[in-house]
């Protein structure tokens, strides 16, 4: 069997793409499940509701030389922890590619689009496949999710017209309105503890000298309420810091998004994170939050710069 899944800590896009490309393997005749890796987020849960299907289970731990799907992510630092061991049949990603590696001749189809769904819908059109109502709308919801409703610089042509061929599929009459519920369900965090929150929509990543790469975690909350997030920096620094020490991090950032204003405060957790924010945005740090302006993808405006600061010198 083909466990297809996306990356830890996973979004709508990665629970999304893992149901909508376990579906379509199928439909090609294989026998392919689609699983998540992680609890989902808040906003994960309104759209499967909203579509009608089940959470996919939490993936097994997989012996060596089982046959795996990577969606939405490649790295594996992202991904499942026996990454190494398995056989990586297929990978479907919009991300840069990282330290991937495969046992054998492998698809990879990678493409700088804002979602995993945009490739998604691609792939049913190559395939001469009808796209079915609840995929339709998984799709639809997970570009609305990835590209913050086409506000994300990461956000293309492409995106745009897969969201307008998707809709009247998934009977979405009023798209703005349909984003504007889902980021509403996503900003409704209630008493979500302080180390949830930073592990929401967090990813590692390497830094510098690939043989002796610094790790870095780096979270995003996006939210259409930042001052409740803001109102939780004590608690949310000290879970940095618990995270940092936990899994021997170089740095640890927190970036809240406000997804209608289009803005990133960055929380600052030690003289660390300080420096490299100056040196790397340009942003100071006041009473342990930055400013990083308008820089609302970790994708396209945070990591990119980080790996650019952190190069070796040739
Ligand atoms: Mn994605």
């Amino acid at each position: 069997m083909l466990h297809v899944f996306g990356h830890q800590n996973p979004d709508t896009d990665a629970i999304s793409a893992a149901l909508v490309y376990a579906h379509l393997l199928r439909r090609q005749g294989l026998d392919a499940q689609a699983f998540r890796l992680g609890e989902l987020n808040f906003e994960t849960p309104f759209v499967l509701r909203e579509v009608g299907v089940d959470m996919p289970p939490m993936l097994p731990a997989l012996p060596a030389g089982a046959d795996v799907a990577l969606v939405d992510h490649n790295e594996s630092a992202q991904s499942v922890p026996n990454l190494a061991e398995l056989n990586v049949k297929y990978v479907v990603d919009h991300h840069k590619l990282g330290d991937l590696n495969t046992a054998s001749p492998a698809y990879l189809r990678f493409e700088p689009v804002g979602c995993t769904g945009t490739l998604l819908l691609k792939l049913h059109h190559e395939a001469g496949l009808s796209v079915e109502p609840q995929e339709a709308k998984l799709m639809l919801s997970a570009i609305l999710s990835d590209t913050l409703h086409f506000r994300s610089p990461t956000t293309t042509q492409e995106d745009r017209d897969a969201v307008e061929f998707l809709a009247p599929i998934a009977g979405v009459d009023d798209v703005e309105s349909y984003a504007l519920a889902m980021f509403a369900a996503k900003s409704d965090l209630g008493d979500t503890p302080a180390d949830t929150l930073l592990k929401m929509d967090y990813k590692v990543f390497p830094f510098g000298d690939p043989a002796h790469p610094q790790q870095w975690g780096i979270g995003v909350i996006e939210t259409t309420n930042p001052a409740y997030v803001l109102g939780r920096q004590g608690e949310l620094l000290a879970a940095m810091d618990q995270a940092k020490a936990e899994d021997g991090l170089a740095g640890v950032l927190l970036s809240v998004v406000d997804i209608l204003n289009e803005t990133n405060q960055t929380f600052v957790l030690s003289a660390t994170e300080e420096k490299v924010l100056k040196e790397a945005f340009g942003a100071e740090t006041h009473a342990q939050l930055a400013d990083l302006g308008s820089r609302i993808s970790r994708k396209k405006q945070i990591v990119p710069a980080l790996e650019k600061y952190f190069a070796p010198q040739a």
